[in-house]
């Protein structure tokens, strides 16, 4: 899963692909370094991050999602080939609904369907996968020294929760998607814990999702001598080993900047352990 990032402030691509032209592009080129999923988002959710508006999001993102369902949809009918997803990653309803009536078939809300009332509806009425994620609080103040009894147990049993809730809404559960959230509402110890203890979530029996790409838990690991943290460009060597070990605890997707690199590791791993490397497209 390739980041598309509509916004002025991502914490490592902010206002790069700020204009629909360039952030389709920028899709494009993911999908040609081997994404199979392109996640496009209007709102930063990094901790402090300033909320967008309804109008503004979807000003954002939706020229974006038309731009890249047009774009696939044409070049995966002249190859004979599947089109690569597009997937919509917002919190709420209005926006998830247009990005589906524009092509997007999966939802990836970071608040797992509790940030919006409507979502569920808009999830349940439609045929999209939908991404369901834990996080501790919202990230406004989710990194306001978040504690667990224990971590890993806290995400399973908030992941359990939340997909009996879609499933009960009417969201066939062969479409759910669940992701343990790093870096939202945990510490460093937190997140390498989960990464560590990662299998456990299996038992949930739902394909796993895991974003570790340039997180700054990876520039606190690598901090210099002075303490400063790694960054942000710096971390695609540590992105590589957390997913490399998070698909050997058996995460199946990866949500990345940096997609080729991501690929060749995870092909890689894959080959070793002696599984197939399953995508959409090949
Ligand atoms: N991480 C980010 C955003 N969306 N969605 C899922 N399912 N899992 C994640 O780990 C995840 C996510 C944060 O990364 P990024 O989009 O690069 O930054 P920002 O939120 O600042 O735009």
């Amino acid at each position: 899963m390739g980041v598309v990032n509509v916004t002025p402030d991502s914490f490592s691509d902010g206002g790069l692909f700020f204009e629909p032209g360039a952030a389709v592009a920028h899709g494009l080129e993911l999908v040609a370094e081997g994404a199979d999923i392109l996640d496009v988002g209007g709102e930063s959710t990094r901790p402090g991050a300033a909320p967008v508006a309804e109008a503004e999001e979807l000003r954002r993102v939706l020229p974006v999602v038309e731009g890249l369902v047009a774009e696939l949809r044409a070049g995966a009918q002249a190859a004979g080939s599947a089109r690569p997803q597009v997937s919509i990653d917002t919190s709420k309803a209005s926006v998830a609904r247009a990005a589906l009536g524009a092509g997007a078939g999966l939802i990836n809300d970071v608040t797992a369907l509790r940030g919006d009332p409507e979502m569920v509806e808009v999830v349940a009425a439609s045929e999209a996968q939908c991404c369901l994620m834990h996080m501790l609080g919202e990230p406004r103040t989710m990194q306001r020294e978040p504690r667990y009894a224990d971590v890993v147990d806290e995400v399973k049993a908030f992941l359990a929760e939340r997909l009996a809730f879609a499933v009960a809404a009417g969201v066939a559960e062969e479409r759910v998607l669940l992701d343990p959230g790093i870096g939202f509402g945990k510490t460093l110890a937190h997140n390498l814990e989960l990464l560590r203890r990662l299998d456990e979530l299996l038992a949930l029996g739902r394909p796993l999702l895991v974003g570790t790409s340039r997180k700054s838990f990876l520039g606190r690991i690598l901090a210099g001598t002075d303490g400063e943290p790694l960054d942000p460009a710096e971390r695609l060597p540590g992105t590589l080993a957390t997913c490399v070990l998070a698909y050997e605890r058996g995460a199946r997707v990866f949500r990345v900047h940096d997609v080729a690199p991501a690929r060749a590791a995870l092909a890689t791993t894959a080959a070793t352990l002696g599984a197939q490397w399953m995508t959409t497209t090949s």
